[in-house]
């Protein structure tokens, strides 16, 4: 792969707008089927009241924002949205959860099961979930998870002016973490947070450091939501986030381009040049993970009108197995033995047995 600087990325990015969307299409013709668009869907199974305090998210707790706080959705109910999703032409399904980081307790355990959950239904699982370790992320990746998301979101030099709770550091290493343990990596930012086009470039440029750059890149436009740090940010150009698709086109020839948040703001013939610039992914259903995105009608037209196809699951790489879960498969038979135990025991309670009335409790 050729490494870029940030003054090649830079030039690349400032150039005229239709020399820019020709060079990445000309890229993008070179490794991808241009027709070609995953539809990946959002589904929040955790949301709100997060510890963390990003500047762009209506979820962390404390900023006042109109998002309700809900605890870990259940399996079943998770299942059914994927079929849902899997119906409306989806091939991914992306499970976003409001944490700081993953804790292994029993929600983690949950959503072992989910994981095992989709990737049987023969749909791309992918999670987003904060920080994890190398085992969790084993743990993952044995129940058949496809890819995680963890984005740096911003350059390194930016970072501090949008969040303080954890480090970049720290988000390299979640990365590194989901890399060992042999699951694809999503990763991705955001503009239009004030930073300058520097900035955009230094994350491109903190991709180009990894001897393996991200399989995928969302770029996200901000949407800034009524009640946080950055509700007041002026919305973005859509010629901006052509130009930071189309480069990421260029410094990233093999990855996947995700147009991402933001795309309730442009216009068809703007996400049209994304297309044509090299994204090759969206978010698919009306919802993001807390805001509104295309209606899945809408979607489908502009499929149409633009001569897009939606991906097949599993095109840029084999479906993992689902394994069973030590930890979920032991918890499993100590439940078996002690409703065995209890069956037993309820054989021996003597047909005519009454429990003792207790009458007073001093
Ligand atoms: N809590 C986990 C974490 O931070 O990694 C996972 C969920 S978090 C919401 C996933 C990503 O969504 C963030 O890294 C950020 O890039 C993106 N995001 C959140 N709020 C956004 C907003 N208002 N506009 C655009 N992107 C946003
Ligand atoms: C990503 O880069 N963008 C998605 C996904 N990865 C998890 C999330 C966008 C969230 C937008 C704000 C919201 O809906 O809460
Ligand atoms: Fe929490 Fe993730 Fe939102 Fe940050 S982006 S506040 S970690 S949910």
């Amino acid at each position: 792969m050729q490494k870029f600087t940030q003054q090649e990325l830079l030039d690349i990015y400032n150039q005229p707008l239709l020399e820019l969307v020709f060079q990445a299409a000309t890229v993008h013709r070179e490794h991808h089927n241009p027709r070609e668009v995953q539809m990946s869907s959002l589904l929040s199974i955790k949301t709100g009241g997060c510890s963390e305090d990003c500047g762009y998210c209506p979820q962390a707790a404390r900023y006042h924002t109109d998002v309700e706080a809900h605890k870990l959705m259940s399996v079943e109910s998770v299942l059914e949205q994927a079929k849902n999703a899997k119906a409306n032409g989806s091939s991914r399904l992306c499970m976003g959860a409001a944490w700081r980081e993953v804790r292994d307790n029993k929600d983690f355990d949950n959503v072992i099961e989910m994981v095992q959950g989709v990737n049987d239904l023969d749909m791309e699982v992918c999670c987003t979930l904060g920080m994890m370790n190398e085992d969790q992320a084993k743990r993952l990746k044995n129940a058949g998870l496809f890819a995680y998301n963890h984005n740096l979101d911003t350059s390194a030099d930016y970072y501090d002016d949008v969040i303080s709770t954890r480090e970049y550091e720290d988000r390299l290493d979640t990365i590194e973490n989901a890399r060992k343990a042999g699951i694809s990596v999503c990763s991705g930012g955001i503009i239009g947070m004030g930073e300058a086009i520097e900035d955009r470039i230094g994350l491109l440029m903190s991709y180009m450091k990894m001897d393996v750059p991200p399989e995928s890149i969302p770029i996200n436009a901000l949407v800034a939501v009524e009640g946080t740090p950055m509700e007041d940010q002026k919305p973005i150009e859509q010629w901006e986030m052509i130009r930071m698709v189309a480069t990421t086109r260029i410094a990233f020839p093999k990855s996947v381009v995700r147009l991402s948040a933001g795309r309730t703001k442009m216009n068809l013939e703007g996400q049209a040049l994304c297309f044509m610039a090299g994204a090759s992914s969206i978010f698919a259903g009306d919802k993001l993970l807390t805001t509104p995105n295309p209606e899945f009608n809408e979607d489908k037209e502009m499929f149409e009108i633009l001569g897009l196809i939606p991906k097949a699951p599993f095109a840029e790489g084999e479906q993992p197995e689902t394994k069973p879960d030590a930890i979920n498969e032991e918890k499993k038979r100590k439940e078996a033995i002690r409703e065995a135990e209890l069956a037993e025991a309820k054989k021996n309670i003597p047909v005519d047995f009454q429990p003792r009335k207790v009458t007073s409790v001093d």
